[in-house]
């Protein structure tokens, strides 16, 4: 049976996953749109022959929408998701689960009543096959016990509308849970450094920063954000063991060598760096659900992010590490991974 999907927000990544569902993914169709842009939404249905609505919450309740991915900017997902468990509907929400931990708790309290798992968290980097090879790496003790991280989180330039704190809450906060999915462990504490901010920093930002990620079992992670670096799309990580290291690189691209030169790509955007991960992140949801099955980054997995990204912002103004404290745990999300 093919999955029926409304998508809410066809801006930059909702208009890619519309394509995606479309082309890409099999056993799902998009069947409905809305955007507050009204032409960008009927101009992104067409290219799926889906229907442009009027309202979020007509995409929702349609008859003809199985299940949902919400796109539209992060302070408005919470009571788009809790829209979407009170009508049943799975939802494949993006990140970040909300701009704040009381926001982002109504959600897990909302998905706790109703006893079942219905949202996937967009935590793409997930599904991309550096960070599961990281992963594994780190299962089979390749690199005896870890004990320290260091990563790089850099975007050439950031969107007009990114603003302050947005490096930490809306870019970081991959960081916040790869860290927490890599480790199997939950973010103690997090201190955000002042570092010189480039000449080039949109927006009056403080950029480049600093974060210092304790986990709870002790080890420690360093990872820098600049969202306005230049020259490209650069995400990296090296987790250092008792026997050894495993890093994630760039994807190889082509290398030319010329003159006594040698030089090969950077990806230009997140576009490019993860289109593999985003369409492995959509096929498995889709394959998920046909057998009613919800898994992947959760709910849980979008509070506890939302959190460390809230208690970076405190120590941005602060210049002090912040501790991350957490709701209990609902039953619902143990043993999870
Ligand atoms: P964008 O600004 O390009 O798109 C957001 C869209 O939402 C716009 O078209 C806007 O008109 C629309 N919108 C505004 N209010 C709305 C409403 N009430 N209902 C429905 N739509 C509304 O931004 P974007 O980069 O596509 O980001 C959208 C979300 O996706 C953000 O939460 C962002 O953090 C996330 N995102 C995730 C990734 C990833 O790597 N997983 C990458 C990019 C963006
Ligand atoms: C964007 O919203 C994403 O999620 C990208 O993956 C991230 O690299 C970028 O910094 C964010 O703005």
């Amino acid at each position: 049976m093919t999955l029926r999907v409304g998508v809410i927000g066809t801006g930059m990544i909702g208009a890619d996953h519309v394509t995606r569902l479309t082309t890409l993914v099999a056993g799902a169709t998009v069947t409905a749109v809305f955007d507050v842009a009204t032409e960008r939404a009927h101009q992104v249905a067409a290219t799926a022959g889906a229907t442009a609505h009027t309202s979020w919450e007509a995409v929702v309740a349609a008859d003809d929408v199985d299940a949902v991915v919400i796109a539209s900017p992060g302070h408005l997902h919470p009571d788009q998701a809790i829209a979407c468990i009170a009508a049943g509907k799975p939802v494949l929400c993006e990140k970040p689960l909300a701009t704040s931990s009381a926001e982002a708790l109504r959600v897990l309290q909302a998905e706790a009543a109703a006893g079942r798992r219905l949202v996937q968290l967009g935590f793409m980097r997930r599904y991309d096959a550096g960070y599961l090879d990281v992963k594994k790496a780190m299962a089979d003790g390749v690199i005896g016990e870890p004990l320290l991280a260091h990563a790089i989180h850099r975007n050439a330039t950031v969107p007009d509308f990114f603003r302050g704190e947005m490096s930490l809450t809306d870019s970081l906060v991959h960081e916040f849970d790869i860290f927490r999915w890599l480790f199997g462990a939950e973010i103690a504490s997090v201190t955000v450094l002042p570092v010189k901010t480039s000449p080039l920093a949109a927006n009056g930002m403080r950029d480049p920063q600093i974060a210092v990620l304790r986990m709870a079992g002790g080890e420690v992670v360093t990872v820098e954000s600049f969202v306005n670096c230049q020259y490209g799309y650069d995400v990296r990580c090296e987790i250092v063991g008792s026997l050894g290291t495993v890093s994630l690189d760039n994807p190889r691209t082509t290398v030319v060598i010329t003159a006594g030169h040698r030089s090969e790509g950077v990806p230009a955007d997140w576009q490019e760096r993860f289109e593999p991960a985003y369409t492995r992140e959509l096929q498995t949801w889709v394959d998920g659900l046909a057998v009613g099955r919800v898994g992947g980054p959760s709910t849980w997995d979008g509070y506890a992010a939302t959190a460390v990204a809230e208690a970076a912002v405190v120590s941005y103004a602060k210049g002090e590490p912040v501790d991350v404290v957490l709701a209990d745990k609902p039953a619902l999300y143990a043993g999870e991974d």
